[in-house]
């Protein structure tokens, strides 16, 4: 671990570092269907045009969700109980989180958890000032790898995970499971998870959310190019590729790609990375539920649905999940 100090905020940082990127990278690179893992679109500039893709009435789920959080709050409050140690997983802004944390007025302390440490910083300055009074213990991670969680001053009497906005959706069904149980483990028998997911519904809707018509989902998509240009040496010409995104009914999720539009070589260092026209870079998965396929998988992983909330267009659902699995002594 590497706690850093920044004017008295002590980060516990655990950054994947240059090398695992351009490792990643290289070997999506290097497959068949070529691919990309979606947590490398958030540098500066892709939080930056992702805070815009979520303001955009098109793409519907932050502020379906929001509203289902406004609506149901004080029973979510209620589930979580006393003195909660709350985690959020990827907790970017916390607009969401902040809905809980002005109703959990007896919080042990609160763990936000992202891979953008300017942001971590910038978010727990805003925390200080807004809820005088809350331990908050920023992590600097990638929360699908190993970290460990800092100690809270207060003893908890319950864990709970908070992942909102149905980044689930961006984890392919095994992947998914394996990261719920890791929830499970990190949340320990009786823990909670309180989680954002969004549920399957008219394609049409979902092709207007991905594909919307101010093209800031397109320029969030290719961004990933501009970073790898910049951050590895590579020469993608962004000009030679488009994003296309499509429901795959079959599948159940949305997935992301950009085409390249003709023969080209691209080089990363001296690796050599041939498309052709037509190509494809598959960026990103975003699976949809129906309530029953989600509490079968989180029934695989340990959990139990206590509670779903949903909004009149059966749209989304915010779920209470409890951890079932028995303590070990
Ligand atoms: C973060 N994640 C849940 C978003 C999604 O809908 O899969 C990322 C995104 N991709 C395109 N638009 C938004």
């Amino acid at each position: 671990m590497n706690p850093k100090k920044d004017n008295q905020i002590r980060l516990h940082d655990f950054k994947p570092g240059h090398e695992r990127f351009r490792a990643e990278i290289l070997s999506g690179l290097s497959k068949g269907q070529k691919e990309l893992p979606s947590k490398y679109f958030y540098d500066e500039q892709g939080s930056q045009l992702f805070k815009r893709i979520c303001s955009l009435d098109e793409y519907y789920i932050p502020h379906t969700e929001a509203a289902i959080m406004k609506t149901h709050v004080q029973e979510m409050v209620e589930l979580l109980g006393r003195r909660v140690l709350l985690i959020e997983y990827g907790s970017g802004d916390c607009t969401k989180t902040r809905i809980l944390l002005d109703y959990l007025d007896d919080i042990a302390a609160f763990v936000p958890i992202d891979i953008s440490r300017e942001q971590l910083l910038h978010v727990t300055k805003e925390l200080a000032v807004d809820y005088p009074g809350l331990e908050v213990l920023p992590v600097c991670a990638d929360y699908t790898s190993g970290f460990e969680l800092p100690a809270p001053k207060r003893l908890s009497v319950r864990v709970v995970v908070y992942f909102p906005g149905s980044t689930i959706g961006n984890f392919d069904p095994i992947p998914a499971k394996l990261f719920l149980e890791h929830i499970a483990s990190v949340c320990g028998p009786g823990g909670g998870l309180l989680i954002g997911v969004d549920l399957k519904k008219d394609p049409v809707v979902l092709h207007r959310a991905y594909n919307d018509s101010q093209s800031v989902t397109a320029a969030f998509n290719l961004n990933l190019l501009e970073r790898i240009n910049r951050e590895l040496n590579c020469d993608f010409r962004l000009d030679w590729f488009e994003h296309y995104a499509f429901y795959n009914p079959r599948e159940g999720r949305v997935e992301m790609h950009l085409v390249s539009l003709r023969d080209q070589t691209v080089h990363l260092d001296n690796v050599a990375i041939p498309f052709a026209p037509g190509e494809s870079i598959w960026t990103e998965s975003s699976y949809k539920y129906n309530l029953y396929e989600f509490e079968q998988m989180a029934a695989a992983a340990g959990f139990r649905v206590e509670q779903v909330w949903t909004d009149e267009r059966q749209w989304f659902s915010v779920q209470y999940l409890v951890n079932m699995t028995e303590a070990t002594s």
